[in-house]
């Protein structure tokens, strides 16, 4: 899968990509600034430059309204630069928009299951302020998100999982039919949606390399890349010693989660990567620990999630 390298055009504007900023706006312009992104005034000064932000901007951290104003003002610039910047869509924006929408509600998922999205999106260090500070404009922003996005034969995505072909067979299909749910009042499909974009660790099963390759052929592609799920928590290492994306399942996949939260850099990872600035490859401890650890502890009833959800 190293074509990937010899495919990028040198007359190609630059890519980059970040994910998984959760609220840490300071962290982020700290990272974007030392990227050539923005200037000292956090104003954009990358030109032609691309920056695709992968999801997760809100919750943990205490800033994600002030990401999202940040990043929709980077875009305006960008633009008139003949640059582009934009944001997918991660779990963690489903799970806050739908705390914002239907509150302390209870509804039912798919499986019978009472739910409320107001408590599990503060169990998941959702933000009140967030939610306070975001005007309709910012809101119907995030609401029109993608969750995929293909660019420079990279496939671009949140979350570590073959969930998004639920929703359709190409990338424009499945952001239509999601688009769709965020425009609904359909507590259920909402609800699964989260669910699925909270999966993770689908590329690193025996089956991994099958499941990654055939997300690249349904969808375009060279190299998958994600966030989501750290690098600290995958590799069993302290933030601090995050260097640099991590490439596995047979260099399809490419992990640019450093772990923000967990005291990580964020890392702003230029595309395609250098492999000079890669993590070097540290297997977890435990051999034994499982695989698919869920980022969220439904307090009532784990063993009732739907088949698609976290285990
Ligand atoms: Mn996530």
């Amino acid at each position: 899968m190293h074509e990937v390298y010899d495919r990028a055009m040198a007359s190609d504007p630059p890519l980059f990509v970040v994910s998984d900023v959760h609220g840490h706006r300071e962290k982020l312009v700290g990272a974007l600034s030392e990227a050539g992104l923005v200037d000292s005034s956090g104003h954009w000064s990358g030109g032609n430059a691309r920056l695709w932000f992968l999801g997760d901007l809100f919750d943990r951290g205490t800033d994600g309204a002030g990401i999202v104003e940040l990043i929709m003002r980077l875009a305006d610039e960008a633009e008139s630069d003949g640059g582009l910047v934009d944001s997918l869509l991660g779990n963690h924006e489903v799970l806050m928009l739908g705390a914002r929408r239907f509150g302390d509600e209870e509804f039912e998922d798919e499986d019978g299951n009472s739910r409320n999205f107001m408590m599990w999106w503060h169990l998941n260090g959702g933000q009140d302020d967030d939610v306070a500070r975001l005007n309709s404009k910012q809101v119907n922003w995030l609401l029109n998100r993608p969750v995929m996005t293909y660019v420079a034969d990279h496939l671009l995505v949140h979350t570590d999982t073959v969930e998004y072909a639920a929703y359709g067979r190409s990338v424009a299909g499945v952001n239509k039919a999601i688009r769709k749910i965020m425009k609904s009042n359909d507590h259920a499909k909402w609800w699964l949606l989260f669910r699925r974009l909270t999966i993770r660790h689908r590329f690193e099963a025996e089956d991994g390399a099958e499941q990654a390759a055939a997300m690249l052929d349904c969808f375009g592609g060279a190299q998958l890349v994600h966030g989501h799920s750290t690098i600290p928590d995958r590799l069993g290492l302290p933030g601090d010693q995050v260097i640099g994306p991590r490439r596995y399942c047979e260099s399809m996949v490419l992990c640019v989660d450093g772990g923000i939260y967990q005291g990580g850099p964020c890392l702003v990872v230029e595309l395609p990567v250098d492999p000079a600035l890669l993590q070097p490859e540290r297997l977890p401890e435990s051999p034994d620990a499982p695989d698919e650890t869920p980022e969220l502890v439904d307090p009532d009833d784990v063993s009732s999630e739907p088949a698609t959800g976290a285990t």
